[in-house]
């Protein structure tokens, strides 16, 4: 049956930072397909209304406090996961944040803060989690890449100096890991309707209309979008994927100055 390639029956999902937004889309689209959900958040309070909401969509979420920036913290978390739920078959490095402030006015701390948590921590949390995979004989392992892993924009240099290195750290992982059987690849999310974007895409702010208009689709993206193209990552469908970014973007990547009404033919 074609559904069996989708089917995470028995299997373990770690989505770092899966209490809302892209993180918890896709836990709830792996929850959906059978996989055993466990996030993590440093914020026991969201943590415990993400599992309300889990569980209002059916699905049981193991739920953990943790900081994915601190290598103990993990080491103590993904134990405490491995122990009480069982060995991680699917990690989501999704964990993510953004700060908008152009580089001369852009404090070093908070550069190097950018970076610890959207690509140091994946490095930690998949070098803790891989040796399990290893063990097991397989894993998938999805780092929650961006558009900016290969653009620049104004006023997001440390996201995405952090996205660019985390498209690489994808293509390392992939190097290494591949023979153990382990997938890696990265979602590439575009304008995504999240709190992420939420400071340039509500109140009239003009990059709504830049978005608006230059997503050959017509729209943000939602976060469901994205935890669909997970689904497929972390799925049978794609054992010979590896080393992969995947952009989930309503085709603005594929889109050189079409703005819509202006330059149809
Ligand atoms: P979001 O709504 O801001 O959610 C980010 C999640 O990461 C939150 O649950 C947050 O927890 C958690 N987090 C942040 N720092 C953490 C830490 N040190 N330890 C543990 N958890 C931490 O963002 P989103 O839009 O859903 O984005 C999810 C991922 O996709 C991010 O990596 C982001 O960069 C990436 N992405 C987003 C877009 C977009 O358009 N939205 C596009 C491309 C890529 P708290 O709520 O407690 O802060
Ligand atoms: C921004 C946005 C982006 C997106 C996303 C694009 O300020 O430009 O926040 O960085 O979140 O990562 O792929």
């Amino acid at each position: 049956m074609i559904q069996e390639l989708f089917d995470l029956s028995g299997k373990v999902a770690l989505i770092t930072g899966g209490t809302h937004g892209i993180g918890m889309a896709i836990g709830k689209t792996l929850g959906k397909a059978g996989a055993k959900i466990c996030i993590n958040d440093i914020d026991e309070a969201k943590l415990a209304t993400a599992k309300e909401e889990y569980a209002a969509a059916g699905i049981d979420a193991y739920t953990l406090v943790f900081n994915v920036t601190d290598e103990a913290d993990v080491d103590a978390g993904i134990s405490k996961i491995e122990n009480e739920v069982g060995p991680i078959d699917i990690l989501v490095n999704n964990a993510g944040i953004i700060k908008r402030v152009p580089i001369l006015d852009m404090p070093v701390a908070d550069y190097k803060m950018v970076i610890d948590v959207d690509l140091i921590a994946p490095f930690i949390v998949g070098k803790r989690v891989a040796p399990g995979m290893i063990q097991k004989g397989g894993g998938k392992i999805i780092n929650m890449c961006s558009m900016m892993s290969i653009y620049g924009r104004n006023s997001v240099s440390a996201y995405a100096s952090a996205k660019g290195g985390l498209k690489l750290l994808t293509a390392n992982m992939c190097c290494e890991w591949a023979k153990h059987n382990i997938q890696v690849n990265g979602i590439g999310p575009g304008y995504i309707a999240t709190t992420q974007t939420e400071p340039i895409r509500v109140g009239g702010h003009p990059f709504n209309d830049l978005v608006m208009t230059r997503t050959p689709a017509g729209r943000w993206g939602e976060p469901e979008d994205v935890g669909n193209a997970a689904l497929f990552l972390a799925s049978k469908a794609t054992e010979f994927v590896n080393g992969h970014i995947l952009y989930v973007d309503g085709g603005i990547l594929a889109n050189f100055g079409y703005v819509k009404g202006e330059n149809d033919l």
